[in-house]
């Protein structure tokens, strides 16, 4: 897919919504952000749909097309990092309202669930808007601003190019990118190392729940809705704690439950070696990749606990 192909897609219509995943993370907001202002430098009046858009990204310049209002017969619905429809959570209902339907992503584990669908597997979906773009005239399109939203994208989904889905591709896109003159000091510590004081104390509680089953081989945290209340937490103040875990260097496999509602928890898993995180989120209904998924399990703590173990340890004796 080049972006004359979506161009064509999005022809006269006037009703373009693009959109990813729930929860946004850095690659979803980049990638939506930066297409956004591409197509609009293309005469294309495209609007953003994402909910509760972390306020970690105020730095980038898209959010002024997010959409305001309840849009009605969309045209075309583009999705951005979006493994399937279920994950655009309240935005799949104007997905089915579209007309035309694109789904531009890097997760293996997509479903390939639109009209046109584009799925790469790349470090991450801001990998591809900018691969869309080059070779093609429209590389003079990039500039400062979009160079900042794709740097986000990369470097959130590579973990600063640490994972594993990094190649020499992603490096030659971000050092391209960083031509443009960005701050690419400040994006990576936004993103990575600048917390607020109440996601190190919940830190500290989830290193202190922390068990180990397998020979060690698995470590695992949870967080009660009673702990993130104590220090008036949400999602994003527990982001950094399933990668800490991980970096325990006993362990092959992280997991991370934290408590949603009374009886719903949503997992995050990674890996370092070995362990297919992305086939036992999959068992559970999620997805993701190899060594960084996630789902969403109801039921009780104790069971959901045991379920996931046994699933680890099946696929660490398989794998011995
Ligand atoms: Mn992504």
């Amino acid at each position: 897919m080049n972006l004359q192909e979506i161009i064509n897609i999005c022809g006269d219509k006037k009703n373009i919504i693009i959109s990813g995943h729930i929860h946004p993370d850095g690659d979803c907001v980049g990638a939506c952000y930066a297409l956004a202002s591409i197509l609009h430098k293309k005469g294309i009046d495209v609007e953003i749909a994402l909910d509760d858009v972390p306020d970690t990204y105020d730095y980038l310049v898209g959010s002024n097309y997010l959409l305001k209002t309840i849009k009605k017969d969309i045209d075309i619905f583009i999705s951005l990092d979006c493994g399937d429809k279920e994950r655009l959570g309240s935005n799949s209902k104007l997905f089915d309202e579209a007309a035309v339907t694109v789904n531009i992503d890097h997760h293996i584990s997509n479903t390939q669930f639109a009209d046109y669908n584009y799925v790469s597997d790349v470090s991450s979906t801001c990998e591809i808007i900018y691969e869309i773009l080059d070779g093609s005239d429209d590389t003079d399109l990039l500039d400062k601003d979009i160079c900042e939203a794709l740097y986000t994208g990369l470097i959130y989904d590579t973990g600063a190019f640490k994972h594993s889905n990094t190649t020499r591709r992603t490096h030659q896109i971000a050092g391209d990118i960083i031509s443009y003159g960005i701050d690419f000091t400040d994006i990576t510590n936004r993103l990575f190392y600048y917390k607020s004081y109440k996601s190190l104390q919940i830190l500290g509680t989830a290193i202190k729940n922390t068990e180990r089953h397998i020979n060690d081989k698995l470590i695992l945290t949870t967080l009660s809705t009673e702990e993130l209340e104590e220090y008036d937490c949400n999602k994003k103040d527990t982001e950094s704690i399933v990668q800490i875990l991980n970096e325990v260097t006993e362990s092959e496999c992280a997991i991370f439950i934290m408590q949603v509602s009374s009886d719903e928890y949503k997992i995050s898993l990674r890996s370092r070696n070995n362990v297919d995180v992305c086939a036992i989120a999959r068992e559970f209904g999620g997805g993701g990749h190899i060594k960084a998924s996630g789902c969403t399990i109801s039921g009780n703590l104790t069971s959901i606990k045991e379920r996931l173990i046994n699933v680890v340890k099946r696929q660490i004796e398989e794998r011995a």
